[in-house]
Parts: structure tokens; C-alpha cells; sequence
């Protein structure tokens, strides 16, 4: 089962961005709150040092994981940003897996995300593969995970270019 999504700022269809639901009902998609781009200048600051006020995220991609979901390792590709991309964590701990750039196998690296967690990745780690191979049933009293992800998407066309080698670490971190 994969997570419900919704999106705030800009609508992902699989390997683009409209601002309309295109793919559910068409409808203008709602808009991406500054409180959200505060904080993500915040964790990209943390993360990254000074350099990073210039962050500024377009897209949330607020995923629902019931207790059976899970997500598939995958790149993300379709922002024309390099710009890191921040991660929050709200509800029921899962297991993280955070991989390398060429491929969806090992070398990975499992990371237990709970409520409360951010987590940046950019640079070299910008474009790991990564996913979501599992969610902790209860482990928050409500049920549920939810998961907000923040991506700039309008810096310029120019991809990242791809370590050869493992990603280096990035920053985890509670609020
Ligand atoms: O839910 C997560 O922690 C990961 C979400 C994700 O990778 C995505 O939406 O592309």
C-alpha cells in the first residue's frame, strides 16, 4: 500500500509539477504556506551552515502512511533545483532508508525517523535513491505517519552532479 499524498505550492504528477490536481479532480492546489519555507530555511541553515538563507521551497509533498504502507526506493528528479530537500516527520516512526545515487540496492543506510525528526539532504546526497520500506504500527498515539517533504523547484535547469561514491551523511535532527 503506498501513502496518500497531498500537495501544497505545486501538484507532483509522476515526473512533472502543475498547479492543478491534473491526475484527481483538477483543482487549483492549495497554497504553500510561508511558515513552511521558515522552517525549512531553518533546517537548511542548521544542516548546512549560513549559505543556506537563500532556501526557498516551492512544494510540500505531505504524505499519509497507514500502517501497511510503505514507499519504494526512489530518486527525486522532477524539480529543476538542486536545492536540498527537507523532511519532517509527524506521528508514527518508521524506518527510513536513505541509499546511494546509482542504484536502489546497497549501500543503504536504515534510519528510524519519529515524530518531531527533520531531515536534510543535498549536495552530494541530493539525488540518493531513498524510501520508506516500513512504518512502526502505534508507535505515536494516534496512528499513522505523517510526512511533510519541501523542495525548491525553480532555481535553474541544472541537474546535480552525481557522486560516484556513497552519499555522505546527512543531518538528522528533532524539533
Ligand atoms: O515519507 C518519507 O519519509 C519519504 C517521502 C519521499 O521520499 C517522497 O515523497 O519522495
Amino acid at each position: 500500500m503506498s501513502p496518500r499524498t497531498v500537495c501544497l505550492g505545486w501538484h507532483w504528477l509522476p515526473y512533472r509539477y502543475s498547479r492543478t490536481a491534473d491526475d484527481v479532480n483538477g483543482a487549483a492546489v492549495a497554497r504553500f504556506p510561508n511558515s513552511l519555507g521558515d522552517l525549512g530555511r531553518r533546517a537548511v541553515a542548521a544542516a548546512y551552515g549560513d549559505g543556506a538563507v537563500s532556501y526557498e521551497p516551492h512544494v510540500a509533498l505531505i504524505n499519509f502512511y497507514e500502517h501497511e504502507a510503505h514507499l519504494g526506493m526512489r530518486q527525486d528528479k522532477d524539480e529543476r533545483a538542486n536545492d536540498p530537500i527537507v523532511s519532517l516527520s509527524i506521528g508514527d516512526d518508521c524506518i527510513f532508508r536513505f541509499g546511494n545515487t546509482d542504484n536502489r540496492g546497497r549501500p543503504y543506510t536504515d534510519i528510524t525517523l519519529r515524530s518531531g525528526d527533520l531531515f536534510a539532504f543535498g549536495g552530494p546526497s541530493r539525488f540518493a535513491y531513498h524510501g520508506v520500506p516500513r512504518v512502526l504500527p502505534n508507535s505515536a498515539p494516534r496512528g499513522g505517519r505523517h510526512h511533510t517533504w519541501l523542495a525548491q523547484l525553480n532555481a535553474s535547469r541544472h541537474r546535480a552532479v552525481l557522486a560516484p561514491h556513497k552519499p555522505r551523511a546527512a543531518a538528522v535532527f528533532t524539533i
